[in-house]
């Protein structure tokens, strides 16, 4: 066995930490002695600098030839300096954005078109084994498809990775690829259908943030479905949890989804003249965050595109229309205003244009639409009170409308989309492409990252999981002695989350209380977890917000709103109003719907007995939260039942330009995402399995002209490994070396003694 001590000599790397490039090289200028306390370095710049060693050694830097590597497992060293460096020479050196890191695929978004999504380079990776070809997205997108046929089993691709780092983009190239390669010539345009679903939810459930451009605000999992001959026969589509809010507000510098922007830029179209549109600027809904053109998008162009798709997917012209209509008509109620009369009333701007047009669009009687906008009935036991609103009041009901029309458009849309991709024969297998919301954290957080963060902790769990448990599976195969590693688990924060007595619990409790209040939610939280929960906080300056200690980061909650975004209520009496409606489309909107369906129609069993809220509206209906639980937990339960490929998208700089890459910015991703996390399992085991010609191949160098000259190779790495490693117990009938590299992520100890490091293992 080496000693540590004989890594530190003389002309050796190290890294160490810096606060611009976070890890910087430097040469040890000095052998280290056990005893010293210093490390005498010269870094890369000329100048020379004195290490204080106080707990830790400084990690140990690769040699070159192993930089650059494409499988990040293969560094002799693993730790964060390592693989941010191999990752970085890939990308800056060689513009290589994949990388594999054992079992994920590293992929770091270039900010620019590359010539590497043809169709020839599919057809280079068809077929091919995964580790004979560079990493690509094609290359996990093969593995998946070869695994389902050849083990008849489902398949799941999951893409993560935090807001703008390329998970719609790589869900996309992988999807392109099951249609070109399964491409058969009787299934009637199938594949092509497919593929048109992308355009269709991207224009109504993405829109720009000031983290990405096309940044999608609900979560997709596209399963598709293959027959025995591994072709495509159609789709299904599950979606999460949309956020709603961004249909009556945005924040600066951010849009509404780009389906009102496309409807709006074509506003002078013939067919759209009854729709008696406007500019973008000009409606509220789509002109609050200042900015209604995204550079480098022609929205007139994309809405012939989604016309386009539309058509290809088999929808009429009269459903196009039916969908424009509810677009418009919700532009133009995010128009009506409102008047203050007195403190407590408030009514409708008389002859309200845009009232006019929304009721005409919606086939609704303008007076009884303005009356209940701005009134409220109270039904009590003895009588009915109507009680007027606050214009305040009148323009939150407004938008609570707006909300529930656009989220029932959107889950309609899905539905559609998913008949058009129904097929008449039987589903053999399948692939599922999963593409949530990543990661978020803005200057205010609200219940919408709440809920986006509270998936992604389900994401990592069910991640961490599968590799620890492939992991396990593989030492038990090979019969070496194996105790558990310890790794993080994210359960505490989950169950902070949704298990009993948990925050979504609370919430729901308080959504039941009719004077429920965001502050006295809150004031739960803060009596049931300060200094009982170490993964909750409440901030120093502020009482409205409460932090929670998240896999990926801390975040801090707003409490304001979170009641009424779990319970999504709208005033009854509009609901009753458009329930009426002579327009189909909208009156089927808003039928009585209890249950809470699946995409494939089945109620979903409520797991507690408590979200179900009584709303306004008299119908027993399920908190947002509770749903998205319920949701969540069928999406890991599907998850699990198949064979995962993992993808980790990487946003390399906030600035969205092209091959530039912030060392901060996708350390403080690799830390979050869990490729260091999966690193550190791996490094506590034994990620490196070679055969034993390729370890003859490797360490050949090592080997003396006695040891050589034997003929049989096992037997020379059998005797070169008893030479080199003395603690090394032979096993019989070897197939494989297993080795750990030198040190895991951290930073080796050292406490002025002497210590052994790198312990190999033969598998027997
Ligand atoms: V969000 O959580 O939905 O806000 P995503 O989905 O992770 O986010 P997206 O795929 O939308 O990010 O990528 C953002 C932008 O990066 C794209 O619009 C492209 O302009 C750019 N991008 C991402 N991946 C690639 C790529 N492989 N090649 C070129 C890319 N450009
Ligand atoms: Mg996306």
């Amino acid at each position: 066995m080496m000693a540590l001590a004989e890594l530190y000599t003389q002309y050796n790397r190290v890294w160490i930490p810096d606060a611009d490039e976070v890890w910087r090289s430097a040469e040890i200028t000095k052998d280290l002695k056990i005893g010293d306390n210093v490390l005498f370095l010269r870094l890369e710049d000329g100048s020379d600098l004195k290490y204080v060693i106080e707990k830790s050694l400084p990690p140990l830097r690769n040699p070159d030839i192993l930089v650059g590597e494409n499988d990040l497992t293969a560094l002799s060293y693993l730790h964060e300096p390592a693989v941010l460096h191999n990752l970085k020479v890939r990308f800056m050196e060689s513009k290589l954005i994949y990388t594999y890191s054992g079992i994920i695929l590293v992929a770091i978004n270039p900010y620019k078109e590359l010539p590497i999504y043809g169709d020839a380079i599919i057809h280079a990776y068809s077929g091919q084994n995964m580790g004979d070809m560079d990493p690509h997205i094609f290359a996990v997108a093969e593995e998946a498809y070869k695994q389902m046929a050849r083990n008849n089993k489902n398949q799941s691709i999951i893409v993560s990775g935090e807001s703008g780092a390329g998970k719609t983009v790589s869900a996309r190239y992988a999807m392109r690829y099951f249609a070109t390669v399964s491409k058969s010539s009787s299934k009637a345009n199938m594949e092509e259908r497919v593929l048109a679903s992308n355009p269709i939810t991207e224009a109504i459930g993405n829109a720009k943030t000031t983290r990405n451009d096309n940044s999608s605000r609900f979560g997709k999992y596209t399963e598709i479905s293959f027959d025995r001959r591994y072709q495509i026969i159609g789709a299904n589509l599950r979606t999460y949890l949309l956020e709603k809010s961004r249909v009556v507000f945005q924040s600066e510098n951010e849009r509404n989804y780009h389906i009102f922007y496309q409807l709006c830029a074509s506003a002078l179209q013939p067919e759209f003249k009854d729709l008696r549109l406007m500019n973008a600027e000009d409606f509220n809904y789509t002109n609050m965050g200042g900015c209604t053109v995204i550079e480098g998008v022609d929205d007139r162009r994309d809405m012939i595109d989604t016309q386009k798709t539309f058509n290809l997917l088999g929808f009429n012209v009269d459903f196009q229309m039916d969908v424009f209509k509810v677009l418009a008509a919700i532009l133009h109620l995010g128009n009506v205003e409102f008047k203050r009369i007195s403190d407590d009333k408030s009514s409708v701007v008389r002859n309200d244009r845009h009232l006019q047009i929304f009721c005409e669009l919606l086939h609704l009687d303008a007076q009884k639409v303005a009356q209940w906008l701005c009134n409220r009935k109270i039904v009590t036991t003895s009588d009915t009170v109507i009680k007027p609103m606050t214009k305040l009041q009148s323009e939150n009901g407004r938008d609570a409308l707006a909300k529930k029309i656009y989220s029932h458009l959107f889950d309609y849309v899905i539905e559609k989309i998913n008949k058009a991709l129904q097929f008449p024969g039987k589903q053999h297998t399948f692939i599922g492409v999963l593409d949530i919301y990543g990661f978020e954290t803005f200057d205010i957080n609200s219940f919408e990252q709440f809920c986006i963060n509270y998936a992604n902790e389900k994401l990592q769990q069910q991640f961490n999981l599968h590799v620890f448990k492939l992991e396990q599976e593989e030492y038990m195969k090979e019969d070496i002695p194996w105790t558990l590693i310890d790794f993080y688990d994210n359960q505490p924060v989950i169950d902070l989350i949704e298990a009993k007595m948990g925050i979504l619990e609370l919430l729901d409790e308080e959504c039941l209380l009719p004077q429920g209040t965001d502050e006295n939610w809150l004031q739960k939280l803060y009596n049931n977890y300060i200094n009982k929960n170490p993964l909750f906080e409440k901030p120093r300056m502020s009482n409205r917000s409460f932090i929670i200690q998240h896999f990926a980061d801390k975040v801090e909650y707003k409490s304001d709103g979170f009641l009424e975004k779990n319970r999504d209520t709208v005033y009854d009496v509009l609901i009753d109003l458009l329930k009426t409606s002579k327009f189909k489309l909208c009156a089927q909107f808003f039928q009585d719907n209890t249950a809470t369906k699946t995409p494939y129609g089945a109620a979903i069993k409520v797991k507690s007995a408590r979200p179900v809220v009584k709303a306004a509206n008299k119908e027993l209906r399920i908190t947002v939260g509770s749903k998205f639980r319920n949701s969540l937990c069928l999406l890991m339960e599907t998850l699990n039942a198949t064979t995962p490929h993992y993808v980790r998208c990487i946003k390399p700089n906030d600035d969205k330009l092209p091959f530039e890459f912030d060392p901060i910015r996708v350390v403080q991703q690799l830390r979050a995402c869990g490729v260091l996390e999966t690193i550190r399992i791996s490094a506590q085991s034994y990620p490196s399995r070679w055969t034993y010609i390729e370890f003859y191949g490797r360490y050949s160098i090592l080997m003396t002209q006695q040891e050589l000259a034997l003929s049989d190779k096992k037997q020379i790495c059998k005797v070169v490994l008893q030479r080199l490693i003395q603690t090394f117990s032979l096993a019989n009938s070897l197939i494989q070396v297993f080795f750990r590299p030198h040190t895991d992520n951290s930073i080796l100890h050292w406490d002025t003694e002497e210590r052994q490091i790198s312990p190999f293992f033969f598998s027997p």
